[in-house]
This record gives C-alpha cells, structure tokens and sequence, in this order.
C-alpha cells in the first residue's frame, strides 16, 4: 500500500499534522508508539506534571470552534487536564481512524528508484508513501543512567516520563529521586506529601520560579476567548511563543531599587514572565547575575537551612540558560524534616545497591527509585529510528557530529521527509503549540504548492543547510544558553555531540524567515518533477 504521507507520532504534532494531511485530500496515517495520543502528555503521567505555559496559550488555534468551546480549569494545566484536551481533538476531529496505536516506526528507507519511504514497524508492518513526516517531539526518548548495579534494585524504580498509567501509591515509602530538572521540580513537593521519606540527588541546582498556578477565572478565561484572534497573533510574531510582556530596557540602566521592584513584581505574579523582566537578561551576564542573584535570595528566604538553602542555589550557569523551572512549593519541600538533599557533584553516586542509593560518603536506603534523569533531547527521537536517505546515507552517520538541518524543517539527502519541529528549529525554547502549528502549516503549504506544481521531490540544498546550521550555532554564540552544560547542548548524554540544537532566534524571526522562503519559490531546497 502507498500513502501520500506517513505521520510518526499522535503527540500534538501528528495530530494536527494528520487533520491538515486529510484536508488537503491527501491519504495519510500516523503511527504511534502509545496506545492512545498525546505524546508527552500521554508519557509524562508523575504526580505534579503540569505545563509551565498557561493553559490559555498551550492550546490550539487552529479552530477557532475548538478554543472557543474548550474550558481549561487551571492557569497552568495539569497532564490529566492536557491529555483529556487531546482527547478531546481526536475525537473532535475524528483522527484515530487513521491513527495505528502501539506500533514504532522502527526503519525508514528512502527509495530513490520508486520516489518513496519503505517504512517498518515493530509490529512487522510495511508500508510505502511519499512523504515522511516526523512528529516524534523534543523531549520523548527517556534517560536513564547507566548507574553500575542499577538491574539489582529489589524496590520499584520509575521514569518521570514512563510514569505508570495506574499511578503510584509513596505511603509509608522511603523514596529516591534523582534528577532536579522541571520533572524533578514538581514531582518532589507530592512525593514529599505522601512518602515515609524523600531523599533527592541534585547533581546541578536549577533556578526555579513560583507557578502560582491556580483555578482560572472565569472573567479571564471569557476576556481572552474575546482577543484571541489578536492574542495568537502576538504570541506568533513574539519570541517565545507567549504574552510574556517582555521590558526591553537594560537591568544595568534601571537603579537598585527600580530592579528590586520589577523581579519582586514578576516573582509575585508567577511564572516565565521573570525572564522577560529586563531585555538583557539572556545576553549579558552582569545582568543575568542581578535576575540570578534574586532567585538565589529568595530561595535563601524560603529554605530554613542554610547550608541546603546554598546547595539548592545555582551558582555555575546563568538563569535561563538551562530551561527554567515553573514550581509549587518546591524549595519549602525541604524544610521537612523528612526530606534529604544530597550533593552528587561532592558525593557522587557510585551505585545502586539491592536497597538503595550508594553514594561516596553514605547509602541511602530507598524502597523505590524515581528518575527525574531527563531525555536524549531533540536528536534523540528521530535517531531512535533507522532512517536512511539518497544512496544509503544514514542519518546517524550524517549527524554525527551534530544535527544539519535547513530550518530544521528538512535535512539535504533526505528527499521528502519533513521534520516537525526539528533541531534547527525554535521548538524548545518556545511555547512548542506554536511552533507546531507553524510547521505544521508551513509544511501543508509546501505539499500543497508543490503538487500544483507537479513538483515530486523537495530536498534541502546542501549550501542552505550549512548557511543555516551555521547561522543557528552563531546566534545561539551571541547568548548565555552555550555557557550551560545543558540538554539544549547535548550534555546530558555522555558522548553526544556538543551542538547548540534549537533556534535562539525566536518564533517571530522564524517564521518570517520561513514565510520568506515559501514566497521566493522555496529558496535553499531543491525541487525536481
Ligand atoms: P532535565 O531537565 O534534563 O533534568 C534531568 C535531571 O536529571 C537534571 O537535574 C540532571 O542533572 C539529572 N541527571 C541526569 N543524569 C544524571 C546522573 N547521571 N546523575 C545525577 N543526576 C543526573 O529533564 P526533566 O525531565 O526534568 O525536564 C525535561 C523538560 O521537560 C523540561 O525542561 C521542560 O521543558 C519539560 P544535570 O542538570 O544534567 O546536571
């Protein structure tokens, strides 16, 4: 059987991808690994999972029907309430006929004889289509380290991303969590609430900021329901991809007093708008460290113990140059006497014993492991599958030394096979809806304009993609992000190249840049009949 397209992944990405396929009367079908849609919010089940952008803002706009008629409960929507939301589309939309549960696209090969991808599946399927269009998202291949004597842990043990469906009851449980990302960051104050104990292995303190998530206003909800239409428009031209009122002023211009005043304001409002308090925060570091030294007092305030209040304080990377966290509680969590911060920076774990946590200076008995260890961020998922392009060419191989990619929509060798939100690409750093639709439609666009054409194949121009590559690595060079050992970089998985993945140059810029390439006859790709 041959398709016009072939979607990988029923996260937000597919989804939306497969409903533009049809109306375009193409034939599709998207295959997912889950056995029902959502991506991330189908995986991301641990207890306090929430989405660090508000619920009004993560959330399609696309149909203007659908965001009429939705209700979100919460500023910030919990996983539960998003996955209910995806739900909600696919049957709204009527997707999952064309959607094969339970199954991983585990090869992909393109034919060049036959103009086609031979795809195969875990299950043993075969199938042939035109175009390859991955929706595999950012952050979905789990890590877990490779602690010596992990295997012989006699207790439970759990991924914050594999969470399981039937939940997980800490009473009466001594708990182990490593890892103090975002995952970490809201899994830790729930477990504190209902375990016997909670002993927490930070390897890198992050700066976390109050959620101060809470119902939504009814009043709130009916005034943006009113601007949306402009609202959307905003958050697309913006740089994040939200209504994050970002001061463009220098904190170094404003006196001691204006800076105390504008981080306690944004701090007591909640959320990702601490960043936007001044517009030299992500590019100066004598600013940055004002904004990093605020957190730090704050969390000195918040956190009884002193010698815990200066672990858990971030000293060696910039704020915001490793993804900030959104919290509820968090820091206060460790004025219970029944949670332990452990260094592993000074006390590195050397194994996992049959009961617990071996570390340099101590064991730590746990009966259940919790890792909040992160992903194989951006490259991850999409090397996950065996791709191969023109003459055999593996994308492993191509990407060796780091992703290549033009617009980190497409990558030169690889005819026809479109990357939803790509290395290359905002994704990440950006309020990844956004970003999805507008690849989404840019790349509906393109098949679109391409078959009125009669064009057959589209491919990234080698030239392009190194202009471009380059251009993503040189921007990323004009911030703070590179001076972190963060996922953005790679460095959390040992041995993967140190490339600077996302584009820093925010959604509004990207999309210009896009759109400018559509209306010069898809300029840097090359076209053939
Ligand atoms: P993150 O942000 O990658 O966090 C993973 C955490 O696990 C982080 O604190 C890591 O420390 C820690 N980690 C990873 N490997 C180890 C080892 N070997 N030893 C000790 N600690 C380790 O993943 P999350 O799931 O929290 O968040 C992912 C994104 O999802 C988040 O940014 C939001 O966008 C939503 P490190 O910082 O690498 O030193």
């Amino acid at each position: 059987m041959t398709l016009d397209a072939v979607v990988v992944g029923a996260g937000f990405a597919g989804m939306y991808m497969l409903h533009r396929l049809r109306g375009l009367g193409l034939s599709a079908r998207a295959y997912e690994t889950g056995a029902g849609v959502g991506g991330t919010w189908y995986w991301n089940r641990y207890p306090g999972a929430r989405c660090d952008v508000e619920s009004m803002q993560y959330s399609y706009s696309f149909s203007d029907d659908l965001q009429q008629e939705w209700e979100w409960s919460e500023r910030y929507a919990s996983q539960p309430e998003i996955l209910l939301y995806a739900e909600h589309v696919a049957d709204r939309f009527d997707l999952r006929r064309d959607i094969v549960f339970e199954t991983r696209v585990t090869r992909a090969a393109y034919d060049e004889t036959a103009n086609l991808w031979r795809l195969e599946t875990d299950r043993g399927d075969r199938v042939a289509a035109r175009h390859l269009i991955t929706a595999v998202g950012c952050l979905s291949a789990a890590r877990v380290p490779d602690f010596p004597g992990a295997a012989s842990f006699q207790g439970p043990t759990h991924h914050t991303g594999r969470w399981p469906h039937e939940g997980v009851d800490f009473t009466g449980r001594r708990v182990a969590v490593i890892g103090t990302g975002s995952s970490g960051i809201q899994a830790i104050p729930i477990i504190a609430g209902q375990a016997e104990r909670v002993t927490v292995f930070q390897r890198t303190p992050n700066y976390s900021l109050p959620a101060r998530n809470r119902p939504l206003e009814p009043d709130h909800q009916t005034w943006v329901k009113a601007r949306y239409a402009e609202l959307r428009a905003t958050m697309r031209e913006s740089a994040a991809g939200i209504l994050a009122d970002p001061n463009p002023d220098s904190a170094l211009a404003a006196t001691e007093a204006e800076r105390a005043r504008a981080f306690e304001a944004r701090w007591a409002r909640g959320g990702l708008a601490f960043v936007g308090t001044f517009g030299d925060l992500a590019i100066n570091p004598d600013a940055n460290e004002l904004a990093a030294e605020f957190v730090r007092a704050k969390i000195r305030e918040i956190v009884a113990d002193p010698g815990v209040a200066e672990l858990l304080s971030p000293r060696n990377h910039p704020i915001g140059s490793k993804r900030i966290c959104l919290d509820t509680g968090y820091y206060a969590t460790y004025n219970r006497p029944t949670v332990t911060l452990v260094d592993v920076r000074r006390d590195p774990i050397l194994e996992i014993t049959p009961t617990g946590v071996r570390t340099a200076a101590a064991e730590h008995p746990a009966d259940m492991i919790v890792y909040a260890t992160g992903y194989d961020a951006l490259t991850g998922p999409l090397l996950g599958i065996d791709i191969t392009g023109k003459g055999g060419l593996s994308l492993r191989r191509k990407w060796a030394a780091g992703p290549r990619t033009y617009l980190g929509l497409m990558t030169a060798g690889f005819p026809n096979l479109f990357t939803i939100t790509g290395p290359g690409s905002p994704s990440v750093l950006s309020n990844m809806i956004v970003s999805i639709e507008q690849h989404v439609d840019w790349i509906a666009e393109c098949l679109d304009r391409l078959r009125a054409r009669g064009v057959a194949t589209i491919d990234a121009d080698p030239l392009a993609e190194d202009a471009w590559t380059a251009h993503v690595s040189e921007v990323a060079g004009h911030t703070l992000y590179p001076r972190a050992d963060s996922w953005y970089l790679g460095a959390n998985v040992p041995g993967k190249p140190r490339v600077f993945m996302p584009y820093v140059g925010g959604v509004g810029a990207y999309r210009m840049k896009c759109d400018e390439v559509t209306a010069n006859g898809y300029e840097g790709f090359v076209l053939s009949a």
